[in-house]
């Protein structure tokens, strides 16, 4: 990123940017997370209380949920969830009634039955299309966000009152995308910087088998961040498969598959990407909780921008 497009972003997101510089550093991301730990030990176990009230009213059962969170925490990753039939139906629904947006442009929008109709009318294969406004217009999303399960996790990973930041529904798609609609996509190795501390529950709502659009991510490389070059101190970058495959244990690179309705949490400064599928489509449900909310990782939209283009 240019000089000028960090003054431009700063003008636009003054505490985003802040925090895209300083959380970069163990440092001030744990500056942060403990001043936030103190001020809010007091709402934190209120907000605990009120989820374990609840606790019987979560669609997710047998979770342990004090393991989950040490997973969560010692690998930066954490498996165990699973959608009861009745949610994964009703996104599935949402999914095949609701227009999607082709690579998350409001003004390219189709349904999924009309890929190839929306790829000749863009002049370009579509990588991945993504829904808008789940969270108002599907009750399963909304479900979720609420749920105790979810929420009990999140702040204890967070030790803090919570804040959901966004629902994100996209499909990727089996198509011979450009490197660079790859990289901008997630499809290269990566890490994000999204907050001092955060973390996204994925959920698959299709099959993904071995080969296929996995995620993929670097078991506990949230605290062993990849040194190649000189400059991987500072700056975050995408990283090609032989980087990776030559810093980390193979044992630690895992392709996580799973029939639809498989969960997990992630902190995405692990190493992670997605693959691009080769023959099926991925259709996933993504929800985050961070400490702060910069307006950036939410599937928010105003309607009026809209525009179907087919
Ligand atoms: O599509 C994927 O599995 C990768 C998504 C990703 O990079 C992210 O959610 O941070
Ligand atoms: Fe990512």
């Amino acid at each position: 990123m240019s000089l000028s497009n960090v003054w431009q972003t700063f003008k636009s997101h003054p505490q985003y940017t802040l925090m895209r510089g300083l959380g970069r550093f163990v440092f001030f991301r744990n500056l942060v997370i403990l001043s936030r730990k103190l001020r809010h030990t007091r709402s934190t176990d209120e907000f605990l209380l009120n989820c374990q009230k609840r606790m019987g009213q979560s669609v997710f059962h047998d979770v342990d949920l004090e393991s989950f969170v040490d997973e969560l925490r010692t690998k930066g990753v954490a498996f165990g969830l699973r959608l009861p039939a009745g949610i994964l139906e009703e996104l599935t629904l949402f999914a095949q009634n609701n227009p999607c947006y082709a690579y998350r442009r409001t003004e390219a929008g189709f349904r999924f039955n009309e890929h190839k109709l929306a790829e000749n009318s863009l002049q370009k294969p579509i990588l991945l299309a993504q829904y808008f406004n789940t969270a108002v217009q599907c009750n399963a999303v909304k479900q979720l966000i609420n749920d105790p399960v979810l929420q009990w996790i999140a702040a204890t990973y967070l030790q803090s009152v919570p804040t959901f930041v966004g629902a994100n529904m996209w499909w990727t798609f089996p198509v011979k995308a450009s490197e660079q609609d790859r990289s901008e996509h997630a499809h290269l190795f990566h890490r994000d910087v999204d907050d001092y501390k955060f973390f996204k529950f994925f959920f698959y709502l299709t099959d993904v088998n071995p080969g296929e659009g996995a995620h993929v991510c670097v078991v506990a490389s949230h605290e062993n961040p990849p040194r190649i070059k000189a400059s991987d101190k500072w700056t975050f970058r995408r990283y090609s498969d032989e980087e990776i495959d030559g810093f980390y244990a193979a044992k630690d690179i895992v392709e996580i598959c799973g029939e639809a309705g498989t969960g997990f949490a992630e902190n995405t400064l692990c190493i992670h990407k997605g693959r691009t599928p080769i023959a099926k489509e991925r259709l996933l449900l993504q929800l985050q909780y961070s400490l702060f909310d910069y307006g950036v990782t939410n599937d928010i939209r105003d309607a009026a921008q809209l525009q179907m283009l087919v």
